[in-house]
């Protein structure tokens, strides 16, 4: 592999020379598939990584479960003290993680940083959890009884939430740190233990982030399999899902996928967090500060080659400003140029995989077929665009397209395309707007550029927008990790990060104490001989 590549893997004390472990559940394993990891810059192969058998997949979870019988033992304080571990842990490897996100998925260096910081920022959000999880003393209807909703007594005096058991992740390519170390920190904090399954095109990122969380946990005397991956592909994540002893999966991915997953973790009972597609808009008002809008909305379509949950999909604009916005847009779209993403002054990578580049194709070629008009973009970089050492990279044109037709239940608008492809509609009145954001199946996240108060109100409220972040004079992507995280509808209504999420995560015992002699029934039910 080139020297840069290998720089950035011994960094993170991946081996370069020979093919790499990509399971550990205590110890670092691999008799599975070996399959290749892609550089999405370059095209080269940055390794060759064993991924998970079968049997191997049945002993790690075995082992979760064992980690978790230990685990839950650990005082909720003293779990925080370990995940404050972690936290300084991965912020000394801020750089180096985030340059090998950047090698590994495209994003670009301030993006793959920035992944890192989420992870480092819910790890202290865990740390403070882990002394906050506290439930509620309900007063009783008897005389001498408590009634401990949700929460084990423990001792008279503290309560502490009941940890869940194993939690599965299976994340997804685009953000291959910072949604594990969402799960991670609550599971962690609630005394779970954690078993993921990364994206088959993103093991390496998940390799370098369990060997610093590993090394943390065994200086701790903790079992690694509290921290547990198995890398592979849909056979491993089919494997965690069907698992009966995992009472709680996480699911960050398609919607046709996260069918599959739903049904599946419902039909035995389980419980699912799905983080599906987003479909998410942004609307312009004729009073909208364009100073901010034109670069947020340009972020919100263009960050991470538009391969976000969050990206902005579609472009809602008043007729008042319409014409003044697109040009304004499409002289910012004119000026952006790819690049390496490990180079500090790009701010557009490549997508992440061949495959993306024909989402993407499809897309603009179906823009065609519809007589949009095409004011950006349009096609694949040429390799006149790019530099010689990119010409193996996934290279294309963000694009700015208005189809003729606004209507929302055209395919077009009702469909997500992982790729940087903003669609712009233009409308009269701020309701109209709100039915068309409303009126897919997705329901992620949606922002408002406006100043109008009454108008906000609007946004906010019952005849609002229906995704679960809803932002105003705050682009669509890009969210901080003390909300909750997730969206309704197809999205999947799953919850992550913030809020109160972390509920999730433990499972609540209602516990009543009778602390008297007598023993009467609820209700006053009299049931004496
Ligand atoms: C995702 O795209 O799966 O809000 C997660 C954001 C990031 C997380 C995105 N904090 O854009």
């Amino acid at each position: 592999i080139s020297t840069r590549a290998a720089n950035i893997l011994s960094a993170l004390d991946i081996p370069t020379s020979s093919e790499v472990n990509g399971v550990f559940d205590g110890e670092w394993k691999g008799a599975g598939d070996v399959v290749e990891t892609i550089c999405p810059t370059t095209g080269e192969v940055l390794a060759h990584v064993k991924t998970a058998s079968p049997e191997e997949l049945h002993v790690a979870i075995g082992k979760a479960r064992d980690a978790y019988a230990f685990f839950r033992h650990v005082p909720a304080p003293q779990r925080g003290e370990i995940l404050r571990q972690i936290r300084e842990a991965l912020a000394s490897k801020r750089s180096e993680l985030g340059a090998l996100i950047s090698l590994e998925m495209g994003k670009i260096r301030t993006e793959g940083v920035g992944e890192v910081q989420e992870f480092v920022d819910i790890c202290d959000y865990g740390v403070g959890l882990s002394r906050m999880m506290n439930g509620r003393v309900i007063a009783s209807e008897r005389p001498g009884h408590s009634i401990l909703e949700g929460n084990l007594l423990i001792h008279m005096a503290s309560l502490v939430p009941n940890p869940l058991g194993v939690v599965g992740v299976l994340s997804a390519f685009n953000f291959p740190v910072a949604v594990y170390g969402w799960n991670l920190a609550l599971s962690l904090a609630a005394g779970n233990a954690t078993i993921w399954k990364p994206s088959p095109t993103t093991p390496l990122c998940a390799i370098a982030v369990t060997t610093i969380i590993s090394r943390v946990l065994e200086k701790n005397g903790i079992p690694g399999a509290v921290a547990g991956l198995v890398t592979g592909d849909s056979d491993a994540g089919a494997a965690i899902v069907e698992n009966r002893d995992i009472p709680l999966i996480s699911f960050t991915g398609s919607e046709r996928v996260g069918r599959i997953v739903g049904k599946t973790v419902q039909s035995r009972f389980g419980k699912t967090i799905l983080e599906l597609g987003g479909n998410n808009a942004a609307i312009v008002m004729p009073d909208a500060d364009l100073k901010m809008a034109v670069p947020s909305i340009f972020f919100g379509a263009i960050g991470t080659a538009g391969q976000r949950c969050t990206s902005t999909r579609r472009l809602y604009l008043h007729r008042q400003i319409a014409d003044e916005f697109l040009e304004r847009l499409q002289k910012v779209y004119s000026k952006i140029k790819p690049g390496d993403p490990l180079e500090e002054k790009t701010l557009l990578g490549p997508v992440h995989t061949a495959a993306s580049v024909g989402i993407f194709e499809k897309a603009v070629q179906h823009l065609r077929d519809i007589d949009a008009s095409i004011l950006a973009g349009g096609a694949r970089y040429t390799a006149s665009d790019i530099s010689k050492n990119l010409h193996g990279g996934f290279f294309v044109q963000p694009t700015l397209a208005v189809p003729k037709s606004s209507d929302p239940a055209d395919a077009l608008w009702q469909t997500e395309t992982f790729a940087p492809v903003l669609n712009c509609a233009v409308f009269d009145e701020l309701e109209e707007a709100i039915e068309w954001n409303n009126a897919v199946p997705q329901g992620l996240s949606s922002s408002l550029w406006t100043r109008d108060m009454r108008g906000v109100g609007k946004w906010l409220g019952p005849s609002g927008s229906d995704t679960g972040i809803v932002n105003v004079n705050v682009g669509t992507s890009g969210a901080e990790i003390g909300a909750a995280f997730g969206g309704n509808k197809s999205t999947g209504w799953g919850r992550e990060s913030g809020g109160d999420a972390w509920k999730q995560y433990v499972r609540w015992s209602a516990c009543t104490v009778n602390f008297s002699d007598a023993a009467p029934l609820a209700q006053g039910v009299d049931f004496s001989l």
